[in-house]
């Protein structure tokens, strides 16, 4: 069976998740802690040298980076396809996908939060106000992509289940967690509330993980 290495909070784990159950696929979660920093031991730096969430062992193969795991589930495993048929539909999926995974997630990550907070002797409230900052800007971005392109409809793209729903939800769960005001974002938050009627994404919401704490 597949091992996941998740962490219930890590949104890049998350979106491997939301794959995995949408797929079908079904993992063992081997829980790897970040506030105590377990990804940084050595026995987890043996799996993941990068010292990040998530981290997929496909059969002893070692994967890496969510999207890059969501796109080798995709071409490796069958299931529902997570990425569309047309050239030009995979370029929307996954600029969409990268606009949170490359122009959002790195600026907010925990990493980034630890050391803006040391360097510049930030309080809580310093850190909250950077964060909110970067998902003001970076939901403005999802909403006006997805307004002016045609091609969004149920979910980010149509009627189908995409990488780029695997990777919207996981980050306004995030946006709600530092209570972000999302009112101004309505085809995001839309197509959030249609994600999670569904089971593969309420199965992989942070609260029903093993590792779950309020
Ligand atoms: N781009 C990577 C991001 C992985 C990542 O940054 N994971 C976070 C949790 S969401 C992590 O392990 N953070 C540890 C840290 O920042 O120290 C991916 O999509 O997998």
């Amino acid at each position: 069976m597949m091992k996941l290495y998740t962490f219930f909070r890590s949104s890049a784990s998350f979106r491997v998740r939301i794959a995995l159950n949408w797929k079908g696929i079904a993992y063992d979660p081997e829980l790897i802690s970040l506030p105590k920093q377990e990804n940084l031991d050595p026995g987890y730096k043996a799996i993941s040298p990068i010292g990040l969430v998530p981290t997929l062992d496909d059969g002893g193969n070692l994967l890496a980076q969510s999207l890059a795991i969501l796109e080798y589930l995709d071409e490796a495993h069958p299931g529902p396809k997570l990425l569309p048929d047309s050239a030009l539909d995979r370029a929307y999926v996954r600029a969409f996908s990268q606009i949170i995974a490359c122009e959002i997630h790195p600026l907010n990550n925990l990493r980034v939060l630890r050391h803006i907070k040391r360097t510049y002797g930030l309080d809580e409230e310093g850190v909250n106000t950077w964060y909110r900052h970067w998902i003001a800007d970076g939901f403005a971005m999802m909403e006006d992509f997805l307004k002016t392109n045609a091609k969004h409809g149920t979910y980010c793209y149509r009627e189908q289940v995409t990488m780029a729903d695997c990777s919207l939800v996981p980050q306004v769960f995030n946006a709600q967690r530092y209570k972000c005001d999302l009112g101004t974002y309505p085809t995001v938050m839309r197509i959030h509330e249609n994600c999670m009627k569904l089971d593969a994404f309420i199965k992989a919401q942070p609260s029903n993980q093993p590792d779950a704490t309020a």
